[in-house]
Formats: C-alpha cells, structure tokens, sequence
C-alpha cells in the first residue's frame, strides 16, 4: 500500500509518551548549561536535526568471517526484504533516510519500480557500490586476478562495463555516486608489478570515468589490505587521490574508517583530502586490530569525534564545495543488524553533536596563539558533553522512538519477519 510503513507510528509515538516529560527537562537543563557557554543548543538541534547517515543495503543481513556467517532466523534475504529492514531503522532513528545498494547483490528487474517502492517506504538511495571482487556464475572472464587492474583485457572490459552498468542503474534509482571500491592487490612479493597493476587500473577507471553522467561522482575507496594480503592497488589515501586527481574534477576519494593500518592519524587524512578538495564520502564503523567492520564508536568514540571536529572545519570552509557522502559500513557478525544500525546511528550522531558544541572561535584563537593546551581543552570540553537529550529531541521530532532499540525490541519486528522469511544458507562470507 502506498505510504505504508513497516511499524504503525501510532505505536513509536504512543512508546514515547512516558519519556516526554522526561526528555523536556533533560533538554531543558542541557540547554541551559549550553547557553552559559555561549552556544544556542535550539541551533544545534536544528543542526543535527538535519544530519544523515546512509544505510547499506548489505548491511541489513548478518555478516561473518571467513570461518563462518551465523544468520539470524528472518533476516532479510532480497532488496525489498531490505529496504524494509531499512525503513524499519529509519522509522525509529529518522537519521536514516537513503539506502546505499550494492550490485549485483540487489539486481531487479524493474529499477523505476524499485525507486517507488522505496519511496513508498520513506527512502530514497544513495551511492551505488559495484562489485568486482566475486565471480558471477556464468561470468565471461574470472576477478581471480584482479579486475579493473587484471591482466586480463577480458576481465578489465567485464568490470568497466559493470561499473557503467552500475551508473545506469544509479540513475533510475535516483543515486548521483558510484562507489569504486575493488579487491584486486597481490599475495606475492613479486607477483605482479606494482606500477604496471595500478596503470591497468586507471586506465580502466577513466573508462568508467568518462561514462559519468552530469552531477555525478566517482569514488575511489582505499584499504590497506584484505582480500589481497600483501599489496592492493588502491591502499591507501595518498594513491586515492592521485588515482583521483588523475581521473579528473568528478572523482573524490572515499574514506572508510577502519581501512587503515592501526593507529593511522584519520582526522588528519581527512583535512588533507579536504584541503585538496578530494573528500566525497566516508564510511563509518569501528576497528580494533586489523579489522573493519566493528559498530561505529563501540571502540574509539573519541576517534570518531575527532574525524567529526574536521569534517565540522571541512563544512565551514569549503573548498571546492563539501558534500560527503557519509554512510555506515559494518559487518554485523554477532548482532541483530537493526539493533546494530540503530547503535551505531546514535554513535555517530554523538560525535556530529559534540562537534558542533566544539567553541570554533576558541579553538582557533588559541591555535592562533599557540596556547596548546587550551586548545585542547577546547576539544575536551565538547566532547564530554552527554549530548543524549539533543539528540533524543532531533529524533521524537521527527517521529522517531525515544528509545530505538526498545521500541524495535518491542515491535518483535524479527520475530515476526522469522515467520515469514525464507532463511538464510549457512557458510562463510565477510559482506
Ligand atoms: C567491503 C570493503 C569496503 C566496501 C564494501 C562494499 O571492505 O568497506 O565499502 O565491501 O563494497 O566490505
Ligand atoms: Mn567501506
Ligand atoms: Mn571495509
């Protein structure tokens, strides 16, 4: 049914009532102490009323490793079992609007249709991820060695013409990135030349390129490793934007936190890509060893508070305009996924929050005098700020639940998908 919505928002709303009170004095009293420092916290919720964060469409199912993927009775096993699940997180968190698909995982017939399905649940779509790191059955040439950067012709020409195919789909769903990231590298010192892999690369890359319709970005994703363990062709920011400064103006680089070697000073890879004009998207989670995929800010908070406080800078002073691309990218191996997302929206919002309560003329007065530690404290003293009840409010406004994941709890939402679903295979799988 048209405008139909997975949840009865009678239900979300009559969930909050026994918190409204509650929530009013909380952010009340938030405000006031806010106000004797100077900041107007009705702007700030006005801010983050307006901040979102995309969902992927894989994102929704289980992940795992490369031991095991333990599914969940009723997760969802197709785009429209998907996008329910994502109207679902974006009924009770309202941060959620687009849903970043993935291809050809979430191939359909009809695209025109699947934008108004989508619509009808409250939608829309943001950067469209091709994949070349798998084989399709029946696929002409194998990704075995590579794809935009095989050796095989055969094999390049499959992957451009995937990636313009990706674009066409991206725009009859309403997208206006295309996401690249690939799995091709080596596991062999000597198995290929390194020079010669990324020339492959980029010249496949200005094919899709030039297939870039008007008003659209092409985004190279780094990661240090993984398939590939020993190199991978586009590992780290610095070769994103040469890759991307080759390519031309269209393409922007694509962070994606946990694609870094430990302890990488990420903020500051921001400012640089930023300072340059090259930063279109970020993906967020967590990571604590050489993992990537953790739930945003369930290890660093602070991290990601600290990616904020740059991305906030990057918004203030544009250079050559600033519009990421932000998006939540974590494999949840051990948790229902909604309840993951929800966690991880909340997270995030967290740290967009407490960088907007950063004092920006402070910080930059004492960086001016090189008073260090009171530009530091600066920092310190938004971040310790519980911005819960600014957040809380930005959400209930937007007819969002109080409490997300317990309203989701109480919906029995799984439950009720687990008696309707077709489950899901066994078997290993990092999604
Ligand atoms: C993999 C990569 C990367 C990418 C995603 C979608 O690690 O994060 O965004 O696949 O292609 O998980
Ligand atoms: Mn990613
Ligand atoms: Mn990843």
């Amino acid at each position: 049914m048209k405008g139909q919505r997975p949840l009865a928002a009678e239900q979300i709303g009559e969930g909050n009532i026994p918190h409204l009170k509650n929530l009013q004095s909380d952010y009340d009293h938030l405000a006031e102490q806010l106000d004797r420092r100077g900041v107007d916290a009705a702007a700030v919720l006005k801010k983050v009323s307006g901040f979102t964060v995309a969902i992927p469409s894989w994102g929704t199912g289980r992940g795992g490793t490369r031991f095991a993927k333990f599914p969940i009775a009723g997760e969802p096993t197709n785009i429209h079992e998907k996008l329910q699940d994502c109207a679902v997180i974006q009924q009770l968190c309202a941060i959620t609007p687009r849903v970043s698909p993935h291809f050809p995982w979430d191939k359909v017939s009809d695209y025109v249709a699947l934008r108004e399905e989508a619509d009808d649940l409250g939608l829309g779509f943001d950067a469209v991820n091709s994949n070349t790191f798998q084989d399709q059955p029946g696929q002409a040439h194998t990704y075995a060695n590579g794809s935009l950067s095989s050796t095989d012709a055969g094999a390049r020409a499959l992957a451009v013409e995937h990636n313009i195919e990706c674009i066409e789909i991206g725009r009859q769903i309403g997208s206006r990135d295309l996401t690249v990231w690939v799995g091709d590298g080596t596991n062999f010192p000597g198995q290929q030349d390194l020079g010669k892999q990324l020339d492959r690369y980029l010249d496949s890359a200005a094919q899709i390129y030039s297939a870039l319709p008007d008003g659209w970005r092409m985004l190279l994703e780094h990661k240090m490793f993984e398939p590939a363990f020993y190199s991978t062709v586009i590992s780290d920011w610095g070769s994103s934007i040469l890759a991307a400064q080759e390519l031309g103006p269209k393409a922007k680089c694509l962070v994606d936190l946990g694609h870094h070697a430990p302890n990488v000073n990420i903020e500051q890879i921001v400012a640089r890509l930023h300072r340059f004009g090259k930063l279109g998207g970020f993906h967020f989670n967590d990571s604590k060893y050489g993992d990537d995929d953790l739930d945003s800010g369930s290890i660093n908070p602070h991290q990601l508070f600290l990616v904020f406080n740059e991305l906030i800078e990057a918004e203030l002073e544009p250079r050559n305009g600033f519009d990421p691309a932000y998006m939540i990218d974590q494999s949840h191996n051990v948790t229902d996924p909604i309840e993951s997302i929800l966690s991880s929206a909340e997270a995030i919002a967290q740290c967009y929050t407490k960088a907007l309560l950063v004092d920006r003329g402070a910080l930059h007065e004492a960086q001016r005098t090189n008073d260090t530690m009171m530009a530091f404290q600066v920092l310190r003293r938004a971040y310790s700020v519980d911005v819960g009840p600014i957040i809380a409010m930005a959400r209930v406004n937007a007819g969002g639940a109080y409490d997300p994941i317990g309203a989701y709890r109480q919906s029995e939402w799984r439950l009720r998908k687990a008696q309707e679903r077709r489950s899901v295979g066994l078997g290993a799988g990092i999604v």
